[in-house]
């Protein structure tokens, strides 16, 4: 984009007129910042305007999650014009740093929502036409503080500094029924900026609003039935994201933010699109529609809705659907596959159910066996399989998780389609995360092998004859970035933590089976052997958490507690604390992962084998130039080939392994032989830590007791995972250690979400 920076300032003084009443020596922060994103928005309206226009199919991402982090940094570097705001506002002495203030925009809970807004930004940066549709929550996932060492919400207004990236497009609204209520959702286009080549995408977000304005006189007398005062809740529908990863929660509040979202965004398609005077028929050559995980799965139903209502027959319309969908799953863990009851859903939508039955009827049309293949049955709605059965394509999204998709999760449903399954290993966006958040490393990368990697990350590989040569600056960037962190996190969290000390990093949502609780125990067992003189010359370690669980998640709150008891321990130790540090950072986000990725030298990845479909978290670390300490799961495996085992730390049951051992382990077959291990689940029960609210107590049961003690196999793994993780500390410092880090980067080709958006364009849209 071109910059002019006189015409750039007006354009902020008088954005600052308009809008604020006051100008460039008067505004304060949160106008300055509204000014000057608002005068960049005018600047890059006609290239958005000209990309909308673009010929071709497009695809539609549908999602109930978009976190996209901070906004104004990663805009100004794909318009190019980063450097160019940074210089203007300094000639008015202004600082462009004072925005990193400015709330995340934190509609998603973790992966799957991160996912999608990283494939958002490599569709625009490697142009192809794919345009987000989700929902404008106007509270995003909650913000998180400790009391006491336990996990407290609270609501994260968002739009607290104002929304100046989005535009309210009232002219595209439209009526949304349900059996109950009727609704307008209004549509906020955000708009989404290639890097460095005038593409600009779209995000769509749906707003609810009351279709009328407030009905005075029938709300004061209360008339006939509650339409006014249903009018009234309306805006309710997206008032706050569900705060839940990987748990299913059978509200009818999130059935109606789930049908919300999709009937708005097809209503909006098929209108433009008849509109366009163009035959039904062939929507599926214009459009098509990926359905990130089952939460949009209700549009299947929906599309043929409103199909029928335009006359076409339920087969012409089911044909349709099926050219047009197609389904991502991000998870195989029972408790997060999506199922509703037909008394709710055929309740609130009956028109809407109507379709799935005649779903289900025609899959008992095609021959398929009832007893394998079903989509209502004994009185629920699998949306899993509703999203199956109807697209095109399934894909899984790591080589491993799409393997057990056929094998086990989806085996009945490989065995009818195979050619439906497909893999696409995920990615990530490499101009926010490394670009962005570690600009010095990406200058000398630049100065080695020019800039092609900015958007051919396979590019890195070439860095690989240069990994002498480049080690001192890397090792000095990495401590720098260390020593900010540690500035950074002493500031939030008020933990003193020494940027010499290795830093240990495990960040990603709290769940059982990402074994947390494992690092945890890792961490007493070193303590001890510190304390009691077992273990000397202990590399000086700091072990960093970031998480949030889940409200309703005790298990997930207990492990909290239990990491900041440890914290308290350990850093209170006058002796221990001298060569281990523990914190669990705050209010973990986007922007904190940006800070945390560039400053790691070990990147946690320890989820149970099998249990984690992907990470992406593992990816960021990886392009960063940090080892992996982790199990072969999700993506780990796939970055061991690329990257070598040997310069990675892996440990711990193979998926192989799990399978064969889940049924019949008993976890006190090793605890009762580990005296160590022992007493580190002592600690949970004997006193050592306060638990005044007994969480402590129910962590230790979950894994020695119950139906299912440890199911996630923490003591299984335990002592491979010491024995690994010992050998990863002893090795930090050295250079080879170092080489083994940034051969890491150069590795990282693969995990490009530029790769990932175009293996989908070329194996399932067919787009641009
Ligand atoms: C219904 C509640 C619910 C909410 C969110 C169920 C399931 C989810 C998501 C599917 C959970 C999720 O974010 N999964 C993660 O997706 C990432 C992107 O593909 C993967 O990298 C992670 O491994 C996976 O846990």
């Amino acid at each position: 984009m071109k910059f002019n920076r006189k015409e750039f300032l007006q354009d902020v003084e008088r954005i600052l007129h308009a809008d604020f009443k006051c100008d460039l020596k008067s505004a304060g922060k949160k106008e300055l910042y509204n000014a000057v994103s608002k005068a960049v928005m005018l600047e890059a309206y006609p290239a958005w305007a000209a990309s909308k226009e673009a010929a071709g199919k497009r695809c539609g991402y549908f999602s109930a999650e978009f976190l996209m982090g901070r906004a104004i940094f990663n805009n100004l570097l794909n318009l190019g014009i980063l450097e160019e705001v940074k210089g203007a506002l300094a000639s008015v002495g202004e600082d462009l740093s004072q925005f990193e203030e400015v709330e995340d925009a934190a509609l998603g809970n973790g992966g799957l929502g991160r996912l999608a807004a990283c494939y958002l930004e490599s569709a625009a940066s490697t142009n192809l036409p794919l345009d987000g549709y989700g929902i404008r929550y106007r509270y995003g996932l909650f913000r998180q503080v400790f009391e006491d060492g336990y996990q407290k919400e609270e609501g994260d207004d968002w739009l607290r500094w104002g929304d100046p990236w989005s535009v309210r497009v009232e002219r595209d609204a439209c009526i949304v029924r349900f059996s109950d209520m009727d609704i307008l959702a209004v549509p906020y286009d955000m708009p989404i900026f290639g890097y460095k080549n005038g593409v600009v995408n779209t995000l769509r977000l749906w707003s609810s609003e009351p279709v009328r304005a407030f009905d005075f006189e029938l709300f004061d007398t209360m008339k006939g039935d509650s339409k006014a005062v249903d009018n009234f809740n309306a805006t309710k529908i997206c008032d706050v994201l569900y705060p839940n990863d990987n748990t299913m929660v059978g509200k009818l509040l999130r059935l109606r933010q789930q049908y919300f979202m999709v009937s708005a965004s097809l209503q909006d398609i098929v209108r433009k699109f008849k509109a366009a005077g163009k035959d039904l028929h062939t929507l599926p050559e214009a459009y098509c529609f990926q359905l990130n995980d089952t939460h949009p799965v209700l549009a299947i139903p929906e599309l043929i809705r409103i199909l029928r209502c335009e006359g076409l027959s339920f087969d012409e319309a089911f044909e349709i659907a099926r050219g047009a969908f197609n389904f991502t799953n991000h998870t195989i863990m029972a408790e997060a596959l999506e199922r509703w009851d037909v008394l709710a859903l055929s309740d609130l939508l009956p028109s809407v159910y109507e379709q799935i039955l005649g779903c289900q009827e025609r899959l008992e049309r095609e021959g398929l066996d009832r007893d394998r293949f079903f989509i209502v049955r004994d009185g629920t709605v699998h949306m899993a399989n509703l999203a199956i059965f109807v697209s095109s394509k399934v894909n899984g999204v790591a080589e491993i998780h799409t393997n057990i998709l056929k094998t086990e999760t989806f085996r009945n449903w490989y065995e009818q389609y195979p050619e439906k399954f497909v893999n696409i290993t995920n990615g990530i966006t490499p101009r926010r995360w490394l670009l962005l958040n570690n600009p010095e490393l990406a200058k000398v990368i630049d100065g080695k092998i020019g800039e092609g990697w900015h958007t051919d990350l396979k590019q890195l590989a070439s860095l690989r004859p240069f990994v002498d040569e480049i080690l001192p600056d890397f090792k000095r960037i990495k401590g720098e970035n260390k020593q900010k962190l540690a500035a950074y996190i002493k500031e939030r969290e008020g933990v003193d933590i020494p940027p010499h000390f290795i830093f240990d990093v495990q960040i990603k949502r709290l769940h059982e089976y990402k074994r947390q609780l494992l690092n945890a125990f890792s961490i007493l067992h070193f303590y001890f052997g510190v304390k009691d003189g077992r273990i000397t010359d202990f590399p000086p370690t700091a072990f960093i958490f970031g998480a949030k669980a889940a409200p309703g998640y005790y298990m997930a709150k207990a492990v909290i507690k239990f990491i900041n008891e440890i914290a308290k321990l350990v850093n209170g130790d006058e002796d221990v604390s001298k060569v281990m540090r523990v914190v669990f950072v705050q209010d973990y986000d986007v922007s904190y992962a940006e800070k945390l990725v560039c400053a790691a030298d070990a990147s946690e990845q320890i989820s149970t084998a099998g249990m984690e479909a992907s990470g992406t978290g593992n990816m960021k670390f990886m392009l960063n130039g940090t080892v992996t300490l982790g199990t072969m799961d999700g993506a780990n495996v796939e970055i061991c080939e690329e990257a070598g085992r040997e310069n990675n730390y892996i440990f711990g049951a193979t998926v192989d392994e799990v399978n064969a051992v889940k049924h019949s382990y008993n976890p006190w077959d090793i605890i009762n032989r580990t005296p160590e291990l022992s007493r580190i689940l002592n600690t949970l029960v004997d006193g050592t830590f306060s638990d005044e609210r007994g969480v402590l107590k129910r962590l230790y049961e979950s894994i020695t007791g119950g139906y299912e003690p440890d199911r996630y196999l923490v003591c299984y793994d335990f002592a491979d995972y010491i024995r690994v993780k010992e050998a990863l500390l002893r090795d930090y410092g050295s250079d080879e250690f170092f080489k083994k880090s940034l051969l890491n980067l150069c590795a990282a080709g693969k995990f490009s979400a530029d790769r990932s958006v175009r293996d989908y364009s070329d194996l399932i849209w067919h787009i641009g």
